[in-house]
Parts: C-alpha cells; sequence; structure tokens
C-alpha cells in the first residue's frame, strides 16, 4: 500500500532509509525542506534551530553563500575530471591547504567520498605500509568498543557496535577492540576529560603480549567517540595510546570525522590533545556537508614508504570521485570561511558557556549523566525499564516539536551546533531541554 504525503505530494514508498526506523518514519514524517544558518525550515514553515550542526557536519553553519557560489562556478567550469593519471586544479589546492592545517607530520591527503571510505581508506593504508616496508605479518586491526568508524566492512570490523556487525556475517578477521573508557560509576557529570580512565589505555599493551606486535598492523580510535553517545578520553588516555604504539611501532589512526575541522577548539583533536596520529580520517565538516567528501592525512614517512618501491601506481586504491572538482571547490570555500571567521578557535572561546548551560540540566528527572568538550555534549538518561531508547525518542521529538533539532542515540542525547552558534542560541537549546526533560 502506497503512504504518501499530501502537502508534498510525495510517494514515501520507493526511498529504503538510511538508519532509519522506515515503517515509524513513513507513518509519522518529519521533513525539512531549507535551510539558513542556524536553522533548518521544516514543512509547516516552523523554524528548527539545529543543535547538531545537521548530522555533526555543517560547522559553518547553513546555506553559505560562499560554498554555494563556488560550487556552481565549478560545475559551470569543470564538472568532473578523471582522477587516475590526471589531476584538476581544485585537487591539488584543497590537498596543499589541509597539510596545512593538520598536525605538522602529517602532510600527504588522499581523498575520498564519506567517512566510512576514508576509514577503510586508512586501514588499507595500514595493510599496504607495513608490506611494503617488508612487514606483512603485521595485519591485524584493533578498534575499540562503543567505536563507529562508518558502515563498510572495514569500519564495522573495528568498530563496536552490535547492531551495526552482528547482522553482516563474519566481517574482516584478525580484528580486536580495546575496551570503551565509558563507567559513570567513577566519571558522572564530568566536566570536559574525565579525570579517572587513563588506564584503559593498558589494554592494548595486553593485546600485543598476547598476539605479538609483528602481527599488528594498526589502532584506530575517535578520539571522542560520537555516535555512540560522546565518550569523552580520560586524561592522559590518548597520550598513553600514542606511546604503547610508538613503543610497538603501530600505526594509530584517529577517526577525526566529527572533531575535525573545529569542533574542540581547535582544527582537528589531535591538536586539542596535543597527541599526534600517523593518519587521520575526516569528511563531514571538510566541505561543511554540502558536498559529500572524506579524506585520511597521512604522515609523510608513509607515503614515502610507497614512494620508494617500483616506478608504477604505489597504491592500488581510489574512487571515481576521490577529489571530486565540486567537492574540492566546496572543500576550498569552506576553509576560506573557517579560516576567516576563526571557527576553528570559536569552540574554544564557547567551551565553558556551553559546558555551564548544559551542567545546569543536572538534576532534572532521570539524567544520569551530562558532559561535554569543546562545542559537543552529552545527556544520558536513564532508560524506561524494559523500553531502552524510548525515552530519548520522545525527548527528540519534543524537542522538535518545540523548534529544536537534537539527535538521540541509545538513551544519551547528543548536542554539536554549529560553530556560528551564539550564546542566546545555546541558551535556547539548554531551555527547551529543560522544558522536555521536566516531563519527561
Ligand atoms: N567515522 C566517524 C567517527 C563517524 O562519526 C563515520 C566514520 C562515517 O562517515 P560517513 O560519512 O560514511 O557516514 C562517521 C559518521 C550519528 C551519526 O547519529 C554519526 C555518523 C553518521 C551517521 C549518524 O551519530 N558519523
Amino acid at each position: 500500500m502506497a503512504t504518501t504525503r499530501p502537502r508534498l505530494d510525495l510517494d514515501l514508498e520507493a526511498f529504503w532509509m538510511p538508519f532509519t526506523a522506515n515503517r515509524q518514519f513513513k507513518a509519522n514524517p518529519r521533513f525539512l525542506v531549507a535551510a539558513e544558518g542556524m536553522h533548518y525550515t521544516a514543512e509547516d514553515g516552523r523554524k528548527i534551530l539545529d543543535a547538531v550542526a545537521g548530522l555533526w557536519c555543517v560547522n559553518a553553519g547553513h546555506g553559505r553563500k560562499e560554498i554555494t557560489e563556488a560550487v556552481k562556478k565549478q560545475v559551470a567550469e569543470l564538472d568532473f575530471a578523471p582522477g587516475f593519471q590526471m589531476g584538476h586544479p581544485g585537487a591539488f589546492r584543497l590537498a596543499h591547504r589541509l597539510s596545512e592545517i593538520a598536525p605538522a607530520p602529517l602532510k600527504r591527503v588522499f581523498f575520498t567520498n564519506s567517512g566510512s571510505e576514508s576509514v577503510d581508506t586508512a586501514l588499507k593504508i595500514a595493510l599496504a605500509y607495513h608490506r611494503v616496508r617488508g612487514e606483512g605479518s603485521r595485519q591485524r586491526l584493533i578498534g575499540r568498543e562503543r567505536g563507529y568508524h562508518g558502515v563498510g566492512f572495514g569500519g564495522i570490523s573495528v568498530g563496536g557496535i552490535a547492531n551495526n556487525r552482528k547482522f553482516f556475517g563474519s566481517l574482516l578477521t584478525g580484528v580486536d577492540h580495546l575496551p570503551h573508557t565509558h563507567d559513570l560509576s567513577h566519571n558522572a557529570f564530568s566536566r570536559g576529560e574525565p579525570e579517572w580512565g587513563a588506564h584503559f589505555a593498558e589494554a592494548l599493551e595486553g593485546l600485543v603480549a598476547l598476539h605479538d606486535k609483528s602481527t599488528i598492523a594498526a589502532v584506530i580510535v575517535e578520539p571522542v567517540a560520537g555516535s555512540t553517545g560522546v565518550l569523552i578520553p580520560p586524561k592522559g588516555y590518548l597520550k598513553r595510546l600514542r606511546e604503547i604504539c610508538d613503543k610497538h611501532q603501530l600505526l594509530l589512526i584517529f577517526d577525526e570525522v566529527i572533531t575535525g575541522f573545529g569542533r574542540l577548539g581547535a582544527p582537528f583533536a589531535s591538536q586539542y590533545f596535543d597527541v599526534v596520529p600517523d593518519m587521520i580520517t575526516v569528511a563531514k565538516g571538510l566541505t561543511n556537508a554540502a558536498v559529500p567528501m572524506g579524506a585520511v592525512l597521512v604522515r609523510d614517512e608513509i607515503y614515502e614508504a610507497f614512494m620508494k618501491g617500483p616506478e608504477g601506481i604505489e597504491l592500488f586504491h581510489g574512487y571515481t570521485y576521490s577529489g571530486h572538482p565540486l567537492a574540492c571547490a566546496a572543500g576550498n570555500a569552506a576553509l576560506d570561511i573557517y579560516r576567516k571567521e576563526e571557527l576553528f578557535t570559536r569552540g574554544a572561546e564557547l567551551a565553558r558557556y556551553w559546558e555551564d548551560a548544559l551542567h545546569q540540566l543536572r538534576g532534572l528527572p532521570h539524567v544520569i549523566d551530562i558532559r561535554n568538550l569543546g562545542l559537543v555534549g552529552a545527556i544520558e538518561l536513564e532508560p524506561i525499564p524494559g523500553k531502552p531508547t524510548e525515552r530519548a525518542v520522545s525527548v527528540f521529538r519534543q524537542a522538535f516539536d518545540k523548534g529544536v533539532l537534537i539527535r538521540t542515540t541509545g538513551d544519551t542525547i547528543a548536542l554539536s551546533p554549529p560553530l556560528v552558534v551564539e550564546k542566546g542560541q545555546i541558551d535556547q537549546i539548554a531551555d527547551t531541554l529543560r522544558a522536555v526533560l521536566k516531563a519527561a
């Protein structure tokens, strides 16, 4: 039976929606039809304050004219150029500019079209790197529980979310997981990085002892886990992971698809935490989400190891749309905005205000934790017994009805507003949540 949407005159059946309860949505759809600055416009004309930057990606706010113009110009001038054995200037320009804002040793850039492709690309580079330098026995990959690294087979294999894994067979072999670091019995209501939990990094030593370092290629973690509920790393945890990786020559990959491009008040979480990984995966904010694009920022030595091999194609990997002209135009324009409006440091300026606004919600019914860092935050709710996620879903619906778009994951509310958010809008997010949670 066809479900139709009279107001928009749409057939809702053909589109199999991603990560969506399709039947529930189609029975009770919510449409966004326009966006500008900090707001979406809903189908009924209401303005909705965007407290999640779309899906953690519209860091400079919506509808940026500079990006629109750059993409328009590009599509008229050079709509597509093959990226294999050919180049176009935009891709080289963007790669150069990314290498300038990346942590210093990460000078090389491989383009993809999404975070998932960036992760799979980084994992493949790690395996191939050890092989080209004569240590092909290093094949194991280590991820972390509650990690989200997209939906490719590599990403779900190193990822740590049961629902994203259990339907899809045996996944990659030779993968281990570190424990996650989220423990409310020690860290509830931490402001910023929790004091307790750096010792979780020692589990990596355990895996090295179990398998021997000669079998391990790389470790991948999100510096701050996003999708599984904004899990902030304990003080010293990431530094310790780096030390253990150095000790055993394991590559360390930071998945910065969410934390990249200013979310924490620095260009990348790597700079915020002062820990330099061997590769950084990015997407989302790279183009302010106007055109899909991802990238892997790679340490110079890794690239150089490939360049010492025989003449010819050094890495048998790439996508038709790697470095697509429209994505590069959007990326270059987004970087201009980030620089001109100093958006990479705005998160640091607002962090304290943001923290105070969120932590004022402590004490409201069912709030069991509030956590924050830079311009990201989470409010964890006690699940309704026997009905996990329902409380958060109800908060999501009510907040939307009151004009604020939030994101929920499990029973956690995740917040990551565009970096152009004003203090008054932070108040509006907190006030709306207060009103909804009071009645929850
Ligand atoms: N790594 C991380 C850390 C991510 O957050 C990906 C990889 C995959 O990116 P793509 O572009 O392939 O989706 C992500 C994506 C949520 C949510 O609700 C988060 C993501 C995607 C969809 C929903 O938290 N992050």
